[in-house]
């Protein structure tokens, strides 16, 4: 049986108040489903295992109401269908003679999968039914995750076990743990997947070649009995890799032949295939470069193969040199994918979409949001977010980033003047682009509980349901992973709301202060190592010296980097005055000393945050030790557990941060704090 860690927010708790049961028995008890709709369709069997398990009943499936209360599934048609679309849903309780009707009506099998979910998700957190009209639809067409998954079995950034998808360089012969994840997927409303690692390796390469595609779609056909479809990252390489060809120029003829080949026999396996994720010119992988193409050439090529098949390229444009020379003091990687890709603007075809990281760097705890969003009007763009916690703590440390993604969302990019938000450019409704959404790196392996940290699971959730619909609050996506996941106990709902609030900030206060970034150790990520990466290859550095600390990213005397924003936002940034404090240090260089609008020098800022850091990670243990016995031990101690550690490392961070600082600058702490 399933453990309650395993069953993540799809809990399927009973529930004990006679009255309530009752209420949800009386129009759950008999479903009456149109001819179309099979009994045994993935939304109604999730419907009758959840009633099993909440009602203790089956609910009987019929064409016909038998009884004066029922619930009954359709598909919209005529108008409402053209305004639900394929993923809508329209859940509607309507009188009878004798009781009432609970409609559930979807503009296709997809939005009657979603509907199943909010309807149980209302029942979960035992919602009144007798009285309500809810429709929805996504806000943007593309909701992917993107696994970086290797044929081996590892994860790239993984902090959570192995991969469910593969083993010694095999795909997993059971797929139950696979199918598991394609329903906790598709009840956040998920619709895309690519399953293996940007990083394609050898083993991977050859996943789109004919002995390799029939055990593709052997996953294929689990997402799809969900609604997602399914994608694979390709090597760009890959027509000399596994195609035995002399080069992999995207405008050579025999190159292009290859891969419409290549398209065709993928969708022989799969006549669903999403398309293809692509990391070229990145961090050592094959690209256009290397013929001397660019990217939209490079893109083009994939895509022409894809087109007739109706396939999609997704691109990413997380390019940059990553061999730079930290004495170099002209280039500067956040600049990097603005100017690899806005002079391309217009002219990718429109089955490519763009990939962006929400920062101009790479998933760091505090970044500003990335100028390409609102620089390229005629391109499809997507939205990348990484789910694992790569620099955020890696799933040993609590930080529930929806707020953090929230406020990207909320990002006025002035592009078409004020109320620009990003949140516009990601569904395709500032531009009028064509294709458009969201992809996020999943953090889930084969630990019992998917996400190493039980808490971590909110990170998942919460994005998918932020992005199905991005005006709701990571508070009201909070509250709602906890009643599903923990029970609607209110001291459980309220100690835990209130940590996983509070813990971006946390984290960012003991860890990289005001936007620097990066004061981590090499390679792994984890744990501080202030000048880790600061005489490397990788462009990442805040020249902290003994008079100040930062990075001139200003047009007048910096990188110029700031101009890559609109105005006001280019001008905001680029005047250390009007500069949001928790960005100062991304975009200026500034002597510790340097006021910023709290009041706060600098350096009294990086001693203040990093003392209430350690204090408040602390206070994350005491909150969670006050739930012990209103939570199950099960997953109780081992959230315990990572808190302590979390409180350990916090202090860790504390201290080595100050210390380094305190070193520097030889400054002391105003309040007389021991730093060493
Ligand atoms: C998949 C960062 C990570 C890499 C990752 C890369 C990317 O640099 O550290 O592990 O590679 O981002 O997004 O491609």
């Amino acid at each position: 049986m399933a453990s309650k860690a395993y069953k993540a927010w799809l809990q399927y708790e009973r529930i004990e108040q006679v009255g309530i049961r009752n209420a949800y028995i009386k129009l759950l008890g008999n479903v009456v489903l149109p001819s179309e709709i099979s009994e045994y369709s993935p939304a109604l069997r999730e419907l009758k295992d959840a009633c099993r398990s909440m009602l203790g009943i089956e609910p009987l499936a019929s064409e016909r109401p038998s009884n004066p209360s029922y619930t009954k599934f359709g598909y919209a048609t005529g108008s409402e269908r053209e305004q639900l679309r394929d993923e809508g849903y329209r859940i509607h309780s309507v009188p009878t003679d004798a009781g009432t009707c609970l409609s559930l009506v979807a503009g296709g099998p997809s939005g009657l999968i979603y509907g199943v979910f909010h309807l149980l998700r209302l029942i979960g957190s035992q919602a009144s039914l007798s009285d309500i009209d809810i429709r929805e639809k996504p806000a943007s067409e593309l909701r992917m995750l993107n696994q970086w998954d290797n044929a081996d079995g590892s994860i790239e950034r993984g902090y959570a076990g192995q991969s469910i998808f593969y083993y010694n360089d095999q795909i997993a012969s059971r797929l139950d743990r696979v199918r598991d994840y394609a329903r906790l997927a598709a009840s956040v409303g998920i619709n895309g997947i690519a399953i293996n690692n940007v990083n394609v390796h050898k083993a991977e390469t050859a996943f789109i070649t004919e002995s390799l595609l029939p055990e593709v779609s052997r996953v294929a056909d689990v997402f799809r009995s969900y609604g997602i479809r399914l994608f694979l990252s390709v090597n760009f390489a890959a027509p000399i890799q596994v195609g035995g060809l002399a080069t992999a120029d995207p405008l050579d003829p025999g190159v292009c032949q290859w891969w419409k080949q290549t398209a065709k026999t993928i969708y022989d396996f799969i006549p669903d295939f999403g398309g293809f994720l692509v990391k070229a010119d990145s961090e050592h992988r094959p690209g256009p470069f290397t013929y001397g193409r660019d990217h939209a050439d490079g893109a083009n090529m994939l895509a022409d193969a894809l087109a007739p098949h109706r396939g999609i390229v997704i691109w990413r444009c997380f390019v940059y040199n990553c061999m730079q020379d930290w004495r170099d003091r002209s280039t500067d990687r956040a600049r990097a994918a603005y100017d690899h890709f806005t002079p391309l603007d217009g002219k990718f075809k429109d089955n490519v979409i763009l990939q962006i990281k929400n920062g101009p760097m790479d998933f760091q705890v505090r970044e500003p949001v990335s100028p390409l969003f609102g620089a390229m009007t005629r391109t499809n763009q997507v939205m990348e977010f990484q789910v694992t916690q790569e620099y955020t703590g890696q799933q040993r440390h609590l930080c529930y980033l929806v707020p953090q993604w929230k406020e990207v969302l909320e990002f006025d990019t002035h592009a078409k003047g004020s109320g620009s938000l990003v949140k516009r450019v990601a569904d395709g409704s500032l531009f009028g682009t064509k294709h458009s959404g969201y992809a996020a790196v999943s953090n889930i392996g084969d630990d019992d509980n998917w996400t190493g940290h039980t808490l971590a699971q909110a990170n998942l959730y919460g994005y998918g349901r932020l992005i199905w619909n991005p005006d709701l609050s990571a508070e009201r996506i909070a509250d709602e992973w906890i009643r599903q996941t923990f029970g609607n106990e209110e001291r459980v709902v309220s100690v835990i709301s209130r940590m996983l609030m509070g813990s971006w900030r946390t984290y960012e206060n003991y860890t990289a202060p005001l936007g620097v970034g990066w004061m981590v150790a090499p390679n792994h990520h984890y744990g501080p190592d202030v000048d880790g990466y600061e005489y490397s290859r990788w462009g990442t550095y805040h020249f902290a010296d003994r008079d100040g600390i930062g990075v001139d990213r200003t047009t007048g005397t910096g990188t110029g980097y700031s101009a890559q924003y609109h105005a006001p936002n280019s001008a905001v940034y680029n005047d250390v005055t009007t500069c949001p404090d928790e960005l100062l240090l991304f975009f200026h260089h500034v002597p510790y000393t340097h006021r910023l609008h709290s009041g706060l020098t600098v350096i009294q800022h990086i001693y203040d945050t990093h003392f209430e850091g350690a204090e408040q990670a602390n206070g994350l243990l005491k909150q969670w030790s006050e739930l012990e016995g209103l939570i199950d031990s099960a997953r109780f101690g081992p959230v315990r557990e990572r808190l302590r550690e979390q409180a350990e490392h916090a202090k860790h961070w504390r201290d080595v941060i100050n210390t380094y600082f305190y070193r520097k600058s030889g400054v002391p702490d105003e309040k007389g704090r021991t730093i060493y």
